[in-house]
């Protein structure tokens, strides 16, 4: 169920974990961000990897005053007192070798656990430490990553076309992506890896990104928390003061008013009906 609401409250939250926001990439969502972070707040933040695209720098770099104003935001939010971790990525991983080292207030570490208002103990990490085809095969990853991107811009094209004709969204990129990692049962294994590295850590969950694919879901017996990216999909996992875990996806229409939903698994490959003209603002 999505709300629409003029000018939304700002909203305060225990935890926000955010993470796969590809800056420098030109598919990221500075803007979609921004006015995330404009509407939310909350005393821990968790940057869980892929926040800046290094693979980029090589190839074609995208960094514009919106750019800057996400890094100064989330700056500032650790200057006022939000205890900001950042957890770096494989597409980040420079800042891997500054671990343990702080950057202004925020701390940047490999992985870490959060202790939730009610007392679960989860892991946080990016997640690629189980992506077998990042850890055996990097040249075919950043391969992937360019595939992916050049995806994302077509299906821009193709629903700027089906809008016009006034046909409901289809993503091109999830349907690819969907269809590549079916056939590996890629995000299967990774999700089973993914709590699999829980239950050795003796943790109640495990919160990571990496895969593009919000979630939150028991896998026998561990939490399972997907924070997905902002790439495509804008969304963001919160903990509630009582230590209640919920999925937000933000999203920003044309006319400028800005919609709020959230629930619990995001339904990425089949969108409704009645959030598919949302999620098409969100993103072109
Ligand atoms: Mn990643």
């Amino acid at each position: 169920m999505i709300q629409m609401i003029n000018e939304p409250p700002q909203r305060h939250y225990r935890t926000i974990w955010i993470s796969d926001l590809h800056l420098g990439a030109k598919s990221s969502r500075p803007d979609c961000l921004l006015d995330f972070f404009r509407h939310h707040q909350s005393e821990h933040l968790y940057l869980v990897g892929d926040m800046i695209d290094g693979w980029r720098l090589k190839k074609s770099w995208f960094w514009d005053q919106l750019h800057n104003d996400v890094v100064q935001k989330i700056l500032r939010q650790a200057r006022k007192g939000t205890q900001v971790v950042y957890i770096p990525g494989n597409h980040d991983q420079f800042a891997r070798d500054h671990i343990g080292l702080r950057l202004g207030e925020i701390e940047i570490k490999r992985n870490c656990e959060h202790v939730t208002a009610d007392g679960r103990r989860l892991l946080i990490m990016h997640g690629d430490e189980f992506d077998s085809i990042v850890t055996h095969a990097k040249w075919l990853a950043v391969l992937g990553s360019g595939a992916y991107e050049a995806s994302i811009v077509l299906n821009r094209i193709v629903n700027g076309v089906r809008e016009k004709l006034g046909m409901p969204y289809w993503s091109i990129s999830n349907y690819l992506k969907q269809k590549v990692k079916n056939a590996m049962k890629f995000i299967d294994n990774y999700e089973q890896a993914v709590a699999e590295a829980g239950r050795q850590r003796k943790v109640d969950g495990v919160v990571c990104g990496h895969i593009h694919r919000a979630d939150i879901k028991t896998i026998e017996g561990i939490e399972y928390y997907n924070t997905g990216d902002w790439v495509e999909s804008c969304t963001a996992l919160v903990e509630h003061f009582d230590g209640r875990m919920e999925l937000i996806e933000w999203v920003i229409p044309k006319s400028g008013k800005r919609g709020h939903s959230s629930r619990k698994t995001l339904s990425i490959d089949a969108p409704s009906a009645e959030n598919a003209k949302q999620r098409v603002d969100c993103v072109i």
